[in-house]
């Protein structure tokens, strides 16, 4: 944890990355896990985010070695101090998960989503968090009468219900998002997700992740979501990042396209103790196309500067000041004191 911050860091390890995207290949080298571990350590940061093959390699695939592979990299995150923040079954790239691995027409890809959220349980066991993060990436539609939607929903349902038997004390935390990969996926939204928990078997158990560039895709605004999901004791997780409008999913440096957007999810966290039950604050972003390997990690420390930047504004803010023209129904003063604060003015 930075001095004076509330907050604890976690960041994914496929936030050092080598620059592929849908038009290109690579274009800087991937690095070792070790030496990722090293930069994020350098960086102040205290927990990591995997996929499941992120700590195992899917070609490992007897439950002993998976079980060996995931002793390993525990060993090496305690060398460096560090934890794992959460296991995400990777549920998106295998071919069997084309059309889904929850909701899929082929009761096969069903069969294997759920053998992958098993494997996902067991490294996290392994690894010692309780924290599953969904994020759905398949289960939706490229055309809207390929699948049935409430029999979709249905067997989402099933899939939570038997990770939540399969161990009585893993928690799962939806990660929801509108679009991309899938012209429209299912629970698209905070509020989607959070009424999705209380009809699963062990409503405590669900709760969810908000990503901020995924409410902004579904026209939203990231730190009225986060209110919404504290004010269901469900804010169990965050990825900080940002998004230029509606394109392709971005995971910009946190504040970098509207600082003011990032300065009240700062706010709403710092104000309602974010953190205070082990939350922990993660960030999704990813260095630009551009940077050449040597600088490809700037934006995970850019991102962490920019929260404690916040963060300290939230703390030396004019409360008073703020609450004035609130009282006064200023709203364009409060504009005003809002748009100064943010320029330091
Ligand atoms: C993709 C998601 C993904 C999850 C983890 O859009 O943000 O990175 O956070 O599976
Ligand atoms: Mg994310």
């Amino acid at each position: 944890m930075p001095q004076n911050s509330q907050f604890t860091f976690s960041v994914g390890v496929w936030n050092l990355h080598p620059g592929a995207d849908p038009f290109g290949p690579p274009v800087r080298p991937e690095r070792s896990f070790a030496e990722k571990l090293r930069i994020f350590k350098d960086y102040g940061f205290d927990y990591v985010q995997f996929h499941d093959d992120d700590a195992v390699p899917d070609d490992v695939t007897s439950p002993q070695e998976i079980e060996r592979q995931a002793r390993e990299l525990k060993k090496m995150l305690d060398d460096e101090g560090m934890k794992a923040e959460f296991v995400a079954p990777r549920i998106w790239e295998d071919p069997r998960s084309v059309d889904g691995a929850m909701t899929a027409n082929s009761e096969e890809s069903r069969r294997w989503g759920l053998e992958k959220g098993q494997r996902a349980v067991d490294v996290a066991n392994v690894l010692e968090t309780d924290r599953l993060v969904l994020w759905p990436a398949r289960e939706g539609t490229y055309i809207r009468e390929s699948k049935d939607p409430v029999r979709a929903h249905e067997q989402m349902l099933e899939w939570y219900n038997a990770i939540l038997d399969y161990d009585p004390h893993i928690r799962i935390l939806g990660e929801a998002k509108p679009n991309e990969p899938m012209d429209l996926m299912y629970l698209p939204t905070t509020g989607h997700m959070l009424a999705f928990c209380y009809r699963a078997g062990d409503p405590n158990r669900c709760g969810v992740l908000i990503e901020s560039a995924h409410a902004i895709l579904a026209g939203l605004d990231p730190s009225d979501e986060m209110a919404y999901a504290i004010f269901h004791g469900k804010l169990w997780g965050v990825h900080l990042n940002d998004q230029n409008g509606l394109k392709f999913d971005e995971d910009k440096t946190f504040g970098s396209a509207n600082l003011r957007r990032a300065f009240n999810q700062v706010d709403v966290l710092t104000r309602n103790g974010y953190g205070n039950n082990g939350e922990v604050v993660g960030l999704d972003v990813k260095a630009m196309r551009t940077q050449p390997h040597e600088i490809a990690a700037k934006h995970l420390k850019n991102s962490v500067e920019v929260v404690l930047m916040l963060e300290d504004l939230c703390k030396r803010i004019d409360r008073q000041e703020w609450q004035s023209y609130v009282d006064a129904q200023d709203y364009e003063g409060l504009d005003l004191f809002i748009l100064r604060s943010l320029l330091g003015k």
